[in-house]
């Protein structure tokens, strides 16, 4: 894990082309991977900036990523260029080069650093706390898709392979059982029995793919509610997190959205009584979802998004469990057994979703005809 110095922030961030002078840096937001720092400078124009420190064990090609994430940006920014410079810098992120004109900075001790635009006066959640954020984030990624539509994506990097795959993720899971580093395999056998019982019914979204019924698009890959910005009114002002833009299938990103929205818990809740469906988000989050998405889905599409619903918290799960069987090398814990928490909560919402899944289905066959 990383340790970041103060001073190390500041000489990172003095290496980007921001106006003023620093004031002041602060650790920011609650992502798993890189480190996020907001800067707050002098300069007289009130913006503030984002700086991130890239986990570069990894995105192990940082240029490749930036690449993207630069593709993928100028893409959006011409769809909304009609609209104003000001209105395009507040909808969509907006890298900051370094003073060399770099898309990031690499320093050998302190690693690879990259900055945008602060969106202020924005808010994100965690947790969704009414079905009009649902909704709002259903639009959200609904729009990211189609804007993203007709950008070819062989110009994209495939920056993390298999990402959403469940049998690479399901033998990443056995290694680490056959290895069991840190002697941890004794203690997870119900939970392992649990995963294993379902493995079989997770892998739809494979099969229908590689029947060729389900089309490769660009999708976002981390569709956690927290990575759509809000306006302080809950309209959607800008989606974020742009590191796992890759080809792949529409029912991931609806799945790993509905993981955060349903949830009326926190992603690492220890309580797991607590982690009950909220269903008016569920139906909030896929009408507005519908609403954008239904005129380019196809009808196997469609059928797709109920697998990605139950796919992505059991995956999250072997992600998280296959971390704490590895000695947490990936994901960043708070606690000990943080990834073991983690994992229970995931499998906990499985477990809910099991328990209604016809209600679940029928919400979404009725969102098609909104
Ligand atoms: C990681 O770092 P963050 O929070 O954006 C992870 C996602 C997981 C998520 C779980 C590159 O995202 O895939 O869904 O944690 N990102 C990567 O909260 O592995
Ligand atoms: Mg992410």
């Amino acid at each position: 894990m990383f340790d970041c110095k103060n001073s190390s922030v500041i000489a990172s961030a003095n290496h980007f082309d921001i106006e003023g002078d620093i004031e002041r840096v602060d650790r920011f937001g609650s992502g798993h991977i890189n480190d996020t720092f907001c800067v707050k400078t002098n300069s007289s124009n009130g913006k503030s900036y984002l700086l991130q420190r890239i986990n570069n064990q990894i995105f192990e090609n940082v240029a490749g990523l930036m690449e993207n994430t630069r593709i993928v940006l100028d893409h959006l920014k011409e769809k909304l260029a009609h609209l104003g410079k000001e209105v395009v810098e507040k909808k969509t992120l907006t890298l900051i080069p370094t003073r060399d004109g770099a898309l990031f900075h690499h320093d050998e001790e302190d690693g690879y650093w990259r900055m945008f635009l602060l969106l202020e006066g924005t808010k994100s959640y965690d947790i969704v706390e009414t079905p009009a954020q649902a909704h709002s984030g259903g639009r959200a990624f609904g729009d990211f898709q189609k804007q993203l539509s007709d950008l070819d994506a062989r110009r994209l990097v495939e920056i993390l392979p298999n990402f959403h795959n469940i049998d690479f993720r399901m033998e990443n899971l056995r290694k680490a059982i056959d290895n069991d580093a840190v002697g941890r395999v004794h203690d997870v056998q119900d939970i392992l029995d649990y995963i294993f019982e379902r493995e079989e019914r997770m892998r739809a979204i494979l099969l229908m793919g590689g029947r060729g019924d389900l089309p490769l698009r660009i999708t976002h890959n981390d569709t956690k509610f927290n990575n759509v910005l809000l306006d302080q009114e809950d309209r959607v002002q800008c989606v974020i997190d742009l590191d796992t833009v890759m080809p792949g299938y529409v029912a991931y990103d609806f799945g790993d959205a509905i993981r955060t929205i349903i949830n009326s818990a926190a992603e690492d809740e220890a309580d797991t009584t607590k982690i009950v469906l909220n269903i008016p988000l569920f139906k909030a989050y896929t009408e507005g979802y519908m609403s954008e998405a239904k005129d380019f889905l196809s009808e196997t599409e469609i059928e797709s998004l109920l697998h990605g619903v139950f796919l992505l918290p059991f995956m999250q799960a072997v992600r998280f469990l296959t971390d704490y069987l590895n000695g947490d090398t990936y994901y960043k814990i708070h606690y000990p057994t943080h990834n073991l928490v983690r994992t229970n909560a995931q499998l906990k919402l499985v477990q809910e979703m099991e328990l209604h899944q016809d209600q679940l289905s029928a919400i979404l066959e009725e969102s098609v005809n909104i």
